[in-house]
């Protein structure tokens, strides 16, 4: 039977402006009629002559509304000219798999349905982001014109009544006005699973984590918090490593997380780090909703920034066989991230390249064949074998470097400390504070900092003086297509090369976030502790922004 093509008609809804990584709204916002339609046909318009044909992968991370979102982009999707779609099973894909699946699938891109590290059920937060041919976020260009689409949008295409059940893995063929369409239900873990079959050694890292190789089992505790990686988990580290069942925890994907806030940090991962802390286990991790974020912690919850868990990776690339393979390019790191991973790349002869905040930034490097490796301080680890961060390969990174040094993640630190130095790195959250003032601080301080005076001035705090050196609102132009991103956050950085950086976020649904990242480097003095080093830092980058008179709060509300 024939379907026919229906044209609805709408009106734009303000904001729907892509941030850090795509659309991020109460599910509420969400559901009102047309928002989600809206946005989606924007997506679909922005694509422009090539969307005809094409084929898409479409999935998320299983929070509430994932369902619904998924069976009405088959819809608008079907009705705007689009050939096949790839579609999760249940509207399950993590984000990593997503990219994968892009490019394993030359797919002209892919429509990822999550608001990641952010809240999920009805109550919460939903998302909708873009992936293009190369598996990564959509640039800014490209978002940019998804939202010129959305304030001019009057209508969207919609197969009303094509009915699809992506609950059961199969192949449906469509006829659209004549025109063939096909949904294509996959396994939401088998592709992934096999790209990293590919990338990593599954053989000798199941004799490391069976204990076959060394007498003992690798003891780990993986948190999925109820996430998408947790069925992606369950394959990898239970059926294909042969770990036991009490290696993995929350592993049940659920519509609202079950009350877990799904952000690998000390704060969120609280029931991980005070498990580990016991001291039975040689590694624990966490991943947030979507499954690109990644929180390493040692025996004893020893805790590797995610700053110098790039640096360590990069480091030991050998005992990874996709790097024999492909090579080693450059590294790189968005802005905040502290600079571990820039002293690894001096001393391998590497190009580093230093981006603002988001993972889009280095898909372009990645494809110019100059970047292998990068990351991000919020917890984003990965490499060119896709174009998005990737939690459970940072995981994989990990327990190859440990079965290739036969050290304990502690002393793999200590020991990359005592060779290249250390940065101290923290990052201060101050979640939903109210927007107007925020704006203001950042003003403001934008205006000190770039006054002409303030280069060559001294700070004191704590028995330590910094001499400003530098101090800008972050741009960046990017060394492969020159386009240009300014004001990607506020930097101060001193003549020790210890940096005060404060932005806003571009991830959250309502409010404000401010962050504040401190960073400091020290050659010799190396186990000493984050907060206390960096405390007098702390307090000269508060009196600075006045953080506290801007938005009233006297304590962040995540420390990192
Ligand atoms: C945050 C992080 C950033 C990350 C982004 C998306 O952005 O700081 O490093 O790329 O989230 O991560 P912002 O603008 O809130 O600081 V994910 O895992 O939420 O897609
Ligand atoms: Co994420």
């Amino acid at each position: 039977m024939s379907l026919t093509v229906e044209i609805v008609t709408t009106k734009p809804y303000e904001g729907q402006k892509p941030g850090t990584s795509g659309l991020r709204k109460k599910v509420k916002v969400f559901t009102q009629p047309n928002y989600t339609e809206n946005f989606v046909q924007a997506i679909l318009e922005a694509n422009g002559a090539a969307l005809v044909g094409s084929t898409l992968v479409v999935g998320g991370d299983g929070r509430f509304y994932c369902k619904e979102a998924a069976e009405l982009i088959v819809r608008l999707s079907a009705a705007n000219g689009v050939s096949k779609l790839l579609v999760g099973q249940n509207g399950i894909l993590s984000t990593p798999a997503v990219s994968s699946l892009i490019r394993h699938n030359k797919a002209l891109g892919g429509i990822v349905l999550t608001a990641s590290h952010n809240p999920g059920g009805p109550e919460n937060d939903f998302g909708i982001k873009f992936n293009c041919e190369n598996g990564g976020p959509a640039p800014d260009a490209f978002t940019n014109l998804i939202y010129k689409i959305t304030t001019e949008i009057k209508q969207y295409k919609l197969v009303r009544n094509l009915q699809i059940d992506i609950t059961k893995v199969g192949v449906t063929l469509y006829d659209i006005a004549g025109k063939p369409f096909t949904v294509e239900v996959i396994d939401s873990v088998a592709n992934y699973v096999r790209h990293m079959e590919e990338i990593f050694d599954f053989a000798k890292l199941k004799d490391f984590v069976s204990g076959k190789a060394t007498g003992k089992p690798l003891k780990m505790r993986i948190d999925a918090m109820n996430g998408v990686t947790g069925s992606y988990v369950r394959e990898i580290f239970l059926n294909r490593l042969g770990a036991t069942e009490s290696s993995v925890v929350h592993t049940t994907p659920l519509p609202d997380f079950g009350g877990l806030h799904p952000d690998p940090n000390l704060t969120y991962a609280k029931d991980l780090v005070d498990t580990v802390a016991q001291g039975d286990y040689d590694i624990g991790a966490a991943f947030d909703g979507d499954g690109d974020r990644n929180m390493i912690i040692g025996s004893k919850a020893f805790f590797v920034t995610p700053s110098d868990s790039l640096a360590v990776i990069a480091h030991y690339l050998e005992a990874i066989p996709y790097f024999q393979k492909n090579g080693v390019q450059g590294f790189a790191r968005s802005m905040p991230t502290a600079s571990a991973v820039d002293l690894v790349g001096r001393k391998l002869g590497k190009e580093v390249f230093e981006v603002p905040t988001g993972w889009k930034y280095f898909g372009n490097l990645m494809d110019a064949g100059r970047l292998c490796l990068c990351g991000e301080e919020s917890f984003g680890t990965g490499s060119n074998h896709i174009r998005e961060k990737d939690g459970i390969w940072a995981v994989l990174a990990w327990i190859s470097v440990m079965q290739h040094t036969g050290k304990g993640i502690e002393d793999i630190l200590k020991q990359h400390w005592s060779v290249y130095g250390r940065n101290y790195f923290t990052r201060y959250d101050y979640e939903e504070c109210a927007s107007d003032p925020c704006n203001e601080m950042v003003a403001t301080m934008e205006k000190t900092i770039t006054a002409p005076e303030f280069v060559g001035k001294s700070y004191s705090s704590g028995g330590k003086t910094y001499k400003v050196k530098k101090a800008d609102n972050f741009s960046y132009t990017d060394p492969v297509d020159k386009s240009v991103a300014t004001k990607q956050g506020l930097r101060i950085v001193f003549e020790d090369g210890s940096r005060i950086v404060v932005r806003l976020s571009g991830t959250g649904s309502s409010g404000a976030t401010v962050r504040l990242y401190i960073d400091s480097y020290e050659q010799e003095n190396v186990l000493g502790q984050a907060s206390v080093m960096l405390k007098p830092l702390i307090d000269i980058a508060l009196e600075i922004s006045q953080l506290p008179k801007f938005t009233g709060r006297n304590a962040p509300t995540v420390i990192t």
